[in-house]
């Protein structure tokens, strides 16, 4: 009796017979709807229960992924596949087949591979995601190996005397280990090395043997604790692609790292020239409830006295100042704390900062609902944004409040907070609880790793400082432990930079420019105009135009500029003050906009070839659809910009009408998706080019109206309800849940990007409707405290093509949003099918997707709550198979790339814009 390993069947191509354990789990799929506690308890006995039933239940075997390529004799089987297997050792059937070339073992239960040296002619050896401690030796006697795979697993230290026997190793993955050091004789594959991914290990040291490999291409070493690169490294001309990101990098800093190989290498010939300058800087934002005084200690601390700030005299989006406490430079970032600026906020809230939360002491009660406003919310945002910031909380207004008050308030706020983070940490222990105990853990690896790192990497919380803003000693108070916790390097690894003097030059220089009376306020110039004034200047003289970029790139990097070359439109503007932005944003997104709309002056109006009744019907429009069109857009952004003095921009932002060009402010918004361009058109274009997969597809330029869609103004959901016409309990349907929720403006987001793809859509609030190939799918936003997720929903398809499209479809919504939550790396998106029996309360957990389809082996699945079993199809992105399946297709990859890219398989649509067409 086989329960797992390798048999024949008759046809003589090879099988694995296994359990898949259907129709007598007591903890199937349903399990994970089950309280924590009940769980682990009953794990010992179900574990005896499985295995026993695993003995005598009759199982319909599967084959295990097809072996195309293998021939059809046993004896020559070339390539064995034996991925999810829960294989502990490896079985014997496949140690004797000396022939066998390539060995998959990927995502088992491994602590060892003995035996394996039997295999001598192996040229492909995959063991990731297995269990593996200590690295096996007998890896040695694989001489002919070249390519290698131990990724995800336990390994500490590989000792030497391994590599040095693989002299033809291409192809390396020791990711996600525990590695601090490599082999010296990893230099024995100089010749053939072209590929090592030691990331996610615990590298504190660049290892020396790398530097040997001279044909590497491509290396990874994210995420370990390194300080330092090697020059060395980027000399060579081997390598095509670095990635370094999540270490503490001082030389060259992370900044320059991401600017690419190219730039690291420049700043190396640049420190060449003279020595480099270590630079201690820190971003620090402040952030909090409007009135908390926020603006009144950034102020107080540049001029080291009480300076208060008048009431009238709100902050309007961000503030960015510069000051120096001894020799660390502070850049300032004050936040405005009303609403209407959340929605891009998260643009500027980036990693690495000191974060001051400032809480107005006076305003602040006991109860959950003031922490909630004025402390729990930006904490909760910090969480999924900038999931491992250090936080100090500094609490105002201490002359107002009696002094036992402040004591009570502030151990309040503190206990507050420490119980969100524990709630955080036991909603994630939970969460990888529940991975560990389900049936089958193997497919979760993924998921189960991403949730270790979310678990390790938490907010710091510094202890409250209590100050009377008035008081110039509280504020000189406040300054010392600033300082205090900036010169700590556990907190603060990456404050130090090493870098060359052109750098600071100028930075100098730019900031002068800045300052200077010429300066417009809007801070906004030309990249080659900003050249020439920059080398005017004696000591810049041979500034060229790649080194100030790579300066750029680096100043936008750490806050002090804006510069997007990302973006087609401005990637020749940089923005001196990144504050304009903000300003810019405000014209569209902000609130009380139909208000705005209303006062249009007729001047205006007139300018703009517009009437009275446009306007009205300007403000209709907007108040039933959130749609305004160019006209609208640009009446209101020339009527504001007057009334503040900012008239000479009007051209620049919006573009020139006579060509149609579109201005920077499109751009912008374009690019953080707060709206969405539609046309409307009356019929399909019948000289609409054909799509060809992998070919750019051009659209034609429509010459009808621009309308815009701001989905954050969007309020009616009938129109939406109507077409769809109601959940059918038959329905596929799935949902991506949220922890600890659903981001501000992550569903306006997605409705944009989403309907750039599909350009049939309705749109409501909360919810939105796509249509592709005539079948709708509906997208809905629910987002309870707890209890936060999108459901994705389409009709029951009938037949195998149905279901293929309606997957497909459904996995292009779940790609968007997971290329989405990318923004927020605090974030725990998971993507779940609730059970399909009416009022079961249980939720199967999509397996890890690898880039790809989530694969299924069982045609059944079987909920372990209510016992109903379902074809697996109903469920899963599983298309049922055919009698007769015709020439295997290449396997589906669904890509979302960027705004305006998406991938299915080999073929790959580009939209710029698609036209609203009448069905
Ligand atoms: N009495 C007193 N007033 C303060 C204190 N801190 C700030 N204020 C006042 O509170 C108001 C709001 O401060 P502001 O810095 O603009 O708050 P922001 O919205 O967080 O930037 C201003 O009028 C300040 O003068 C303080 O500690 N004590
Ligand atoms: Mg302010
Ligand atoms: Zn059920």
């Amino acid at each position: 009796m086989v329960n797992e390993g390798l048999v024949s069947d008759q046809a003589g191509a090879w099988v694995i017979r296994s359990c898949p354990g259907v129709g007598w789990r007591k903890r199937g799929w349903g399990c994970q709807a089950e309280h924590r506690e009940e769980g682990s308890q009953a794990r010992g006995g179900n574990e005896r229960e499985r295995l026993s039933k695993r003995r005598i239940q009759p199982v319909p075997h599967y084959r295990a992924m097809a072996q195309p390529r293998a021939c059809q004799e046993q004896d020559c089987l070339r390539e064995v596949t034996l991925s999810t297997q829960r294989l502990r050792v490896l079985p014997p059937a496949v140690l004797s087949n000396p022939a066998l070339e390539s060995l998959d073992l990927d995502r088992n239960k491994l602590r060892s591979i003995t035996g394996i040296s039997k295999l001598g002619n192996l040229k492909k050896l995959i063991v990731s995601k297995n269990e593996i401690v200590d690295f096996p030796n007998e890896i040695q006697s694989l001489i002919y190996l070249e390519k290698l795979e131990l990724n995800q697993n336990q390994i500490r230290v590989i000792p030497e005397g391994i590599f040095c026997h693989l002299p033809r190793l291409k192809h390396l993955r020791l990711n996600n280990n525990r590695l601090g050091a490599l082999p010296r004789d990893l230099a024995a594959c100089r010749g053939s090395l072209q590929y090592l991914n030691i990331s996610n290990n615990l590298f504190r040291t660049f290892p020396h043997a790398v530097l040997q490999l001279a044909n590497l291409q491509e290396l990874h070493v994210q995420n370990n604790a390194l300080r330092q690169l090697p020059r060395e490294l980027f000399q060579g001309q081997s390598l095509k692609m670095f990635k370094a990101n999540g270490n503490p990098l001082r030389e060259p800093p992370s900044e320059v790292c991401a600017g690419g190989i190219q730039q690291i290498l420049n700043y190396f010939n640049q420190l060449q020239d003279g020595s480099g300058q270590e630079d201690k800087r820190i971003k620090t934002m402040f952030l909090g409830a409007s009135l908390a005084g926020k603006s009144t200690i950034c102020r107080s601390l540049k001029q080291r006295q009480a300076k208060l700030v008048p009431k009238e005299e709100r902050t309007v989006g961000i503030e960015i100042s510069e000051f120096r406490i001894e020799d660390f430079t502070f850049l300032f970032w004050d936040f405005a704390g009303q609403l209407e600026y959340y929605m891009t906020h998260h643009v500027f809230i980036t990693p690495q900062a000191l974060v001051i939360l400032v809480i107005n002491l006076h305003m602040y009660q006991t109860n959950d609902d003031a922490f909630k406003d004025l402390v729990g919310f930006w904490i909760n945002n910090l969480f999924m944004r900038v999931p491992n910031s250090v936080v100090l909380p500094v609490g105002t207004h201490v002359d107002c409040c009696q002094k036992q008050e402040v004591e009570e308030k502030r151990s309040n706020i503190m206990a507050k907070i420490a119980a969100m983070l524990a709630e955080r940490k036991s909603n994630l222990t939970h969460f990888i609880n529940n991975l560990e105990d389900s049936e089958e853990p193997e497919v979760y690896v993924d998921q189960w790793e991403r949730l270790k790192e979310m678990e390790s990497c938490t907010l710091t919380i510094l202890d409250l400082v209590a100050v009377n803003c008035t008081d110039h000693r509280d504020i000189k108070k406040l300054e010392a432990t600033i300082l205090e916790h900036v010169k700590n390097e556990e907190l603060f690894p990456e404050v130090v930079r090493v870098l060359p003097p052109v750098y600071r030059e100028v930075e100098a220089a730019i900031v002068d420019i800045t300052q200077s009376e010429e300066m417009a306020d809007h801070g906004m110039m030309d990249l080659q105009y900003l050249l020439s004034e920059l080398s005017q200047r004696d000591h810049l003289a041979n500034l060229d135009r790649e080194l100030l970029q790579d300066i750029l790139r680096y100043l936008h990097r750490i806050g002090l500029l804006v510069w997007y070359e990302e973006i087609k439109h401005l990637e020749s503007t940089v923005f001196l003050q990144p504050t304009f932005l903000i300003t810019t944003f405000k014209l569209l997104v902000r609130d009380r906009l139909v208000q705005q709309l209303e006062s249009i002056s007729v001047d205006t109006l007139i300018a703009e070839h517009a009437t009275i009744r446009d306007r009205s019907n300007w403000v209709w429009a907007f108040k039933s659809k959130a749609m305004l069109c160019h006209q609208a857009v640009r009446a209101l952004v020339k009527y504001q910009l007057f009334s503040e003095g900012m008239q000479d921009i009007f051209e620049e932002i919006m573009g020139d009408k006579t060509h149609r060009g579109k201005g920077k402010l499109f751009s912008l918004l374009e690019h953080f998706e707060l709206c969405l361009e539609v046309r409307q058109a009356k019929a399909l274009n019948p000289q609409a080019s054909e799509f060809v997969p992998g070919r750019t597809w051009e659209t034609t330029q429509d010459q009808s109206e621009s309308w815009y869609l701001f989905p954050t103004y969007l309020n009616q959901t009938e129109e939406v309800a109507e077409v769809w016409g109601g959940d059918h309990h038959e329905d596929l349907h799935i949902r991506t849940y949220f922890s600890p929720e659903i981001p501000e403006g992550f569903f306006h987001r997605f409705l944009v990007k989403s309907c750039s793809f599909y350009s049939t859509h309705w749109v409501a609030k909360a919810t939105c409707l796509l249509v592709c190939n005539g079948k709708p799918l509906l997208i809905k936003e629910n987002n309870q405290r707890a209890y936060s997720y999108l459901e994705l929903r389409c009709r029951k398809p009938a037949g195998a093509t149905a279901f293929q499209l309606a997957w497909d479809f459904l996995m292009a919504g779940v790609f968007i949003i997971q290329k989405l939550s990318e923004e927020w790396p605090g974030l725990h998106v998971c993507v779940k099918t609730p059970c399909r029996t009416a009022g079961c309360p249980a939720e199967l957990i999509w397996p890890d997707m690898d880039g790809k389809t989530p694969m299924t082996k069982e045609d059944v699945k079987t909920c372990g709550t209510c016992g109903h079993r379902f074809g697996a199809e109903l469920l899963l992105p599983k298309v049922p198979r055919q009698p007769e399946t015709a020439p295997a297709q290449p396997p589906v990859h669904y890509y979302v790339t960027s705004y305006g890219t998406t991938t299915f398989g080999p073929s790959s649509i580009h939209v710029t814009r698609q036209n609203i067409t009448s069905e």
